[in-house]
């Protein structure tokens, strides 16, 4: 469990002290880390500093419309960047800062997040897990520095869509919908946003939902669902990782289903897996990805794990699924 060690009134100030910011979002990127960073950089300039972004991967092309020129996340530190200050935005541990821990591992000032689990990596280290996206607690710091909303509305709103499922999810509180609403009263337009980040899937992640349809696999009277994309299907179907972002929510849609596994190969590493759970409440996803060295939120979450091929890794996760079995995570 991280810790605080600063309060949101302290970052406020941290904030007005310093003057140029370098703000690291985690790697394969959603809505809300690249909407929460982009509402603060967005925020930080209308206070007259200077804010940049950077990610380890490209965004993926349903969140491409929240960028305007110059405002795409940067690969790598550059000389003009200087010496800013650099803030984390929803990177649980300096682990999901992807190839950018490299360049910034071990120099992050502030870590700014929302997830139950992960490490205080930072100096000044503050997370929210009650908040639903780290853009609610985004949200937060710009009230409190007085920015107005206009520019950053887009962006947060986005962000909040994005970890609640469009709201969906059980993590979406009262609260979530009172800041959301403010978002749309500063002038977030919900229906395209929300177009833009659901109803615009490309060839390839239709190709990819086929084929996760596909593979799908039910175990324990249906309440285990597993889809599982080998580099073969990836060859198979010309699927580029961009293409597989929204393949792991699918096992929500399902009657009966309460914890839904997704593995996916690694494509520079064949004994290498990627796997995301998403549970209903009640089953602790975070704790079953624990196992594997991973972590995430109770309904979601992800760890990596080694094994021969596709089966022996379903296996190997569904070993822990046994119902009551020791060293198991139990299906309530
Ligand atoms: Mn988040």
């Amino acid at each position: 469990m991280p810790t605080n060690n600063i309060t949101e009134e302290e970052i406020a100030e941290f904030f007005k002290k310093e003057e140029n910011f370098l703000l690291l979002c985690h790697t394969r990127p959603d809505g809300d880390t690249l909407g929460s960073a982009l509402a603060l950089k967005r925020g930080l300039e209308a206070m007259g500093k200077r804010a940049k972004l950077f990610c380890a991967q490209e965004p993926f092309a349903n969140t491409e419309f929240l960028f305007g020129e110059e405002e795409w996340p940067a690969f790598d530190k550059e000389e003009e960047d200087g010496d800013g200050t650099v803030v984390s935005v929803d990177v649980a541990s300096e682990g999901l800062l992807g190839s950018l821990e490299g360049v910034f591992g071990g120099t992050v000032k502030l870590k700014i997040d929302h997830h139950e689990t992960g490490d205080d990596f930072a100096e000044y280290n503050f997370t929210d897990p009650s908040a639903a996206a780290c853009g609610e607690v985004i949200y937060r710091i710009l009230k409190r520095l007085g920015v107005p909303l206009a520019d950053a509305a887009e962006p947060l709103y986005a962000a909040i869509s994005s970890d609640t499922g469009g709201f969906r999810y059980s993590n979406t509180t009262a609260q979530t919908h009172r800041i959301a609403a403010e978002l749309l009263d500063a002038g977030a337009d919900n229906a395209f946003i929300d177009h833009m980040l659901y109803e615009n899937r490309t060839q390839g992640e239709i190709r990819a939902l086929t084929a996760a349809y596909g593979s799908m696999r039910f175990f324990l009277d249906g309440q285990v669902a597993a889809v599982t994309i080998t580099n073969d299907d990836k060859r198979r179907l010309n699927l580029r990782e961009e293409d597989l972002g929204e393949i792991s929510s699918i096992t929500r849609e399902i009657r009966g289903v309460q914890v839904g596994i997704t593995l996916r190969q690694e494509k520079l590493d064949a004994s290498r897996f990627k796997l995301s759970v998403r549970s209903e409440p009640g089953f602790p996803a975070n704790e079953l990805c624990a196992i594997f060295g991973g972590g995430g939120h109770p309904c979601a979450a992800g760890a990596e794990l080694s094994a021969a091929n596709g089966k022996v890794a379903l296996a190997t996760v569904l070993k822990h699924l046994a119902d009551g079995g020791e060293e198991g995570v139990k299906i309530v």
